[in-house]
């Protein structure tokens, strides 16, 4: 008889059964941590990061704790163009769920904006103010319009859940911003942005500068439906008119969710403008391909030869731009072996500011780990080790010069976007640049690489600073940039749904 004694079997299921909650029990520890409430503020989200400079009135933050702590400051509506100034051009553009029809005819079901995709190319002059008016007619879960690279006030940068609700069906937004900045945008939904933007919710915005005569302008916006590459909606070459002598200007816009290569061949080409800003003194290329980042932009200016041949601008894939008078047969070309380094083309330019005496300096360190994404497991990204939302909110005061530090060891490259800014690059993997100053939106970090860059704080408002491999965006590769002084009403989830990756 072992009637007091447990049995072998008993204790080694005991141990089983401790060693399970062991093991489990963190695990349910950290699923439940991870789980997003069903609203909460993008300042409430992670830990302040003041980057060595002065901390402001907002305290420490805690996914959670009391928003309260937002009282006092200028929401983000406040944050807008001069209302009392007449907008200079304005359109409405109508939004839909929808099955159409590329140029080739091959259907897709995607979305509209006033009937097609790309919606309308929205053209400014430098300094003119634009309103547009978006009108969601039928696309389920709201929309809203981003102006990618240009820095409008913070009310109209169209960010779901940050500045302003998702647009629901039957209902409307208008958007104002004065265009100063001459150069080659986009606009493009962001919520649910990595699902939108692939069915089509975008377009191209040329802003071009008082007086550019002479000039061929031609808008190049490349993008997959349904896998299906195309230029400005055409799976086809877009075929431009373009006589013997003449000067034409290419705005090459990558809307797609990874780096594309763009070349030319028929005559040499300079790359006069990268994300919207002008090239210090572009050397003609030739024999070298053009890397845009993921929601770059890239300008490309080719003399047509004065022989009438035709010039082909290649983009990443069949279809492109042929140029040309009489003919257009320019048969596609192998990409060249060299890429076009940024970091060194074009003339030096002193800097209107100085980065070297930075108020803030921030890391923004891409990694990869596993755990959990509001309770989903998996292998995810991090940003400085923190996995989505405890990331940093990077905070800045108005005025501030800010260095920022971007690696990226997470295995796969990540086109980083900043929203309300450009910022200049100043050294890549430790090498300064010693070409035109290198002004971007969205740029391109290659797996391994490390970016040093800087900018002015000079636009008020809680701002994106994300990867526009949209997907991954969504996957938690999403931090923010946040002023003293500013606060958003708004919030990710919510009544409105909001959904901004
Ligand atoms: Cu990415």
């Amino acid at each position: 008889m072992r009637r007091n004694r447990p049995g072998r079997g008993r204790v080694r299921t005991a141990v089983a059964c401790a060693a399970t909650a062991a093991v489990l029990g963190p695990l349910v520890w950290l699923w439940q941590d991870s789980l997003l409430p069903s609203a909460y503020s993008v300042m409430d989200m992670g830990y302040a990061d003041y980057g060595g400079g002065p901390q402001g009135s907002h305290g420490a933050h805690a996914m959670g704790g009391a928003s309260g702590t937002h009282h006092g400051g200028r929401d983000v509506t406040e944050l807008v163009a001069d209302t009392d100034r007449p907008a200079d051009v304005t359109m409405t553009v109508v939004a839909r769920k929808q099955r159409f029809r590329l140029a080739s005819g091959r259907a897709f079901d995607g979305y509209t904006l006033n009937g097609q995709s790309p919606g309308p190319v929205i053209k400014a002059v430098q300094g003119q103010l634009v309103q547009v008016r978006l009108v969601n007619e039928s696309v389920p879960g709201g929309i809203t319009l981003h102006w990618h690279g240009v820095d409008v006030p913070n009310a109209a940068d169209g960010v779901a859940g940050v500045t302003q609700d998702a647009v629901g069906i039957g209902k409307e937004f208008t958007y104002r911003f004065v265009a100063d900045r001459a150069g080659t945008f986009w606009y493009h939904s962001h919520q649910m942005s990595h699902e939108q933007v692939r069915g089509g919710l975008l377009g191209a915005l040329v802003v071009s500068p008082a007086g550019t005569a002479g000039v061929k302008d031609v808008v190049a916006l490349v993008h997959l439906y349904g896998g299906i590459r195309t230029v400005n909606g055409r799976e086809g070459d877009v075929r431009v008119k373009a006589a013997p002598g003449t000067r034409a200007r290419v705005r090459v816009v990558n809307t797609e969710y990874g780096v594309m290569p763009a070349w030319v061949s028929g005559a040499p080409y300079r790359l006069v403008a990268v994300d919207g800003t002008e090239v210090n003194g572009p050397a003609p290329v030739r024999d070298q391909a053009v890397a845009v980042a993921a929601g770059g932009r890239a300008d490309l200016e080719v003399t047509m030869p004065a022989g009438g041949s035709p010039v082909r601008i290649h983009l990443g894939g069949p279809a492109g731009v042929v140029l040309g008078s009489t003919s257009y047969d320019a048969p596609p070309v192998p990409r060249p072996a060299a890429t076009l380094d940024p970091l060194t083309y074009g003339t030096r330019a002193p800097l209107a500011f100085d980065p070297a005496k930075p108020d803030r300096r921030f890391e923004y360190a891409v990694g990869r780990r596993p755990g959990f994404l509001d309770g989903v497991p998996g292998v995810w990204w991090t940003i400085n080790g923190h996995l989505y939302p405890d990331v940093p909110m990077f905070h800045v005061t108005e005025g501030d010069v800010v260095r920022m530090r971007i690696s990226n060891d997470s295995g796969e490259a990540h086109p980083m976007h900043l929203h309300g800014h450009h910022a200049v690059v100043l050294t890549r993997d430790g090498v300064a640049a010693t070409g035109s100053p290198w002004w971007v939106d969205s740029l391109e970090v290659g797996i391994g690489q490390t970016y040093e860059i800087a900018f002015v704080a000079d636009n008020p408002g809680v701002w994106m600073d994300h990867c526009h491999n949209l997907p991954h965006a969504s996957e938690g590769l999403t931090a923010h940039l946040m002023y003293e002084g500013v606060t958003t009403r708004f919030t990710v989830g919510g009544s409105a749904d909001n959904k901004p990756e």
